[in-house]
């Protein structure tokens, strides 16, 4: 195969995250306690990809701190500067020079999928394609770039379509060949100020490239907004396996998959109803009951509280007495309890460095 490059997005406003991600950047939130932009990155390295290029935005805070020069993670990474988020194809743009007569994989950040992007890859090389779109049927398609087609070929790709007339949306996976970096400088802002891949794609049709689009397999999540990171962590925790590193007491019951990492001790009366991972150097227990799809970071300290179907990040402090629900916490914050009595459970979505009594 030939050689290909890859892009990495993780610039942008991140603006819908912004009550959980505090001055950071959102591309770092947890999902299975890992930082949701080392999955593109895995994506890309299995699929044969060495040379990555990073695009950061104006919130990069803590990006080249965890990826370094990308040795870590056996590539060789490159960064890029956004600092005012002009769009996808801008972030594409700017990569030219990184990219020089390659082709390259297009990652978008803050999008998880469960099958990765070697099968794109493979399809770009033996269709002899100048773009390969990852897309899938979605149920609000208004909200995604989407693709028309017509007899198994693609007719028109729309933004965020207000009445839109076909479901499949763009995944936030792109092959593209050398000629997208002519199409992104045909093309003019869209109403909301952005050059949009969709537009650039639209170019390359009209000009006759060959453009293939191709249905993921299996599971996909853009994690755009607070909800979408529960249900990422949800699909990613299915396929937990148990791994325990930690202690656990005698009076410590768990079943299906539980990942307990080192250092971390299960003290007293603890239920652990997996799929469930926790982090490293916590104290859980005594009196606590942790439900599936939840995950708890490093550093975390719970003490009589029942959780379930939650993200709590690193170094939070719990002790609530009450039943948490459907909730994400953000690192840093605490949750102590008071007198207020409940019936049901609490919702929670608590920003970074928080302090909440209920
Ligand atoms: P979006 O989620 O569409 O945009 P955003 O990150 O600005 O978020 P919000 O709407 O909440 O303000 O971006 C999709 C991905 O592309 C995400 O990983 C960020 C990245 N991106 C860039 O790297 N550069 C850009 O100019 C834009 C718009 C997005």
């Amino acid at each position: 195969m030939r050689k290909t490059k890859g892009l990495l997005l993780a610039g942008g406003h991140g603006t819908r995250l912004r009550p959980l991600t505090y001055a950071g950047n959102k591309h770092l939130l947890p999902i299975a306690n890992k930082p949701m932009l080392l999955y593109g990155l895995e994506h890309l390295k299995n699929a044969g990809i060495r040379e990555i290029a990073v695009v950061l935005g104006p919130i990069r805070e803590g990006v080249r701190e965890l990826l370094g020069d990308g040795a870590n993670f056996d590539v060789n990474l490159t960064y890029l500067e956004q600092p005012d988020p002009k769009g996808i194809a801008h972030a594409v743009m700017i990569a030219e020079d990184f990219v020089g007569e390659e082709s390259f994989v297009v990652y978008l950040g803050d999008n998880l999928l469960k099958e990765g992007v070697s099968r794109f890859r493979r399809i770009f090389e033996e269709r002899k394609a100048d773009c390969v779109l990852g897309v899938t049927p979605v149920k609000n398609p208004s909200s995604f770039g989407v693709v028309e087609m017509r007899n198994g070929k693609p007719v028109d790709f729309i933004e965020k379509p207000a009445k839109p007339k076909t479901n499949l949306a763009l995944i936030g996976v792109y092959v593209f060949g050398h000629s997208v970096f002519h199409a992104v400088k045909e093309i003019e802002p869209s109403s909301r100020g952005e050059l949009e891949v969709t537009d650039a794609i639209r170019v390359m049709l009209r000009e006759g490239r060959k453009i293939e689009v191709e249905r993921t397999e299996g599971w996909w999540k853009d994690t755009g907004r607070p909800e979408d990171l529960l249900e990422a962590n949800q699909l990613v925790l299915a396929s937990l396996e148990t791994k325990i590193e930690g202690e656990v007491s005698r009076g410590t019951r768990y079943t299906g998959s539980v990942a307990i990492g080192r250092g971390t001790k299960a003290i007293g009366t603890v239920t652990l109803r997996g799929p469930i991972i926790i982090g490293e150097n916590c104290r859980i227990g005594p009196n606590v009951h942790i439900g599936p799809y939840t995950s708890i970071g490093d550093d975390c300290v719970l003490r009589n509280v029942e959780i379930e179907n939650s993200i709590v990040m690193k170094g939070c402090a719990i002790e609530s007495g009450k039943r948490i629900i459907d909730s994400l916490i953000g690192s840093f914050s605490t949750i102590q309890n008071s007198q207020a009595r409940i019936q049901q459970g609490h919702k929670f979505i608590v920003g970074e460095r928080s302090f909440a009594q209920v």
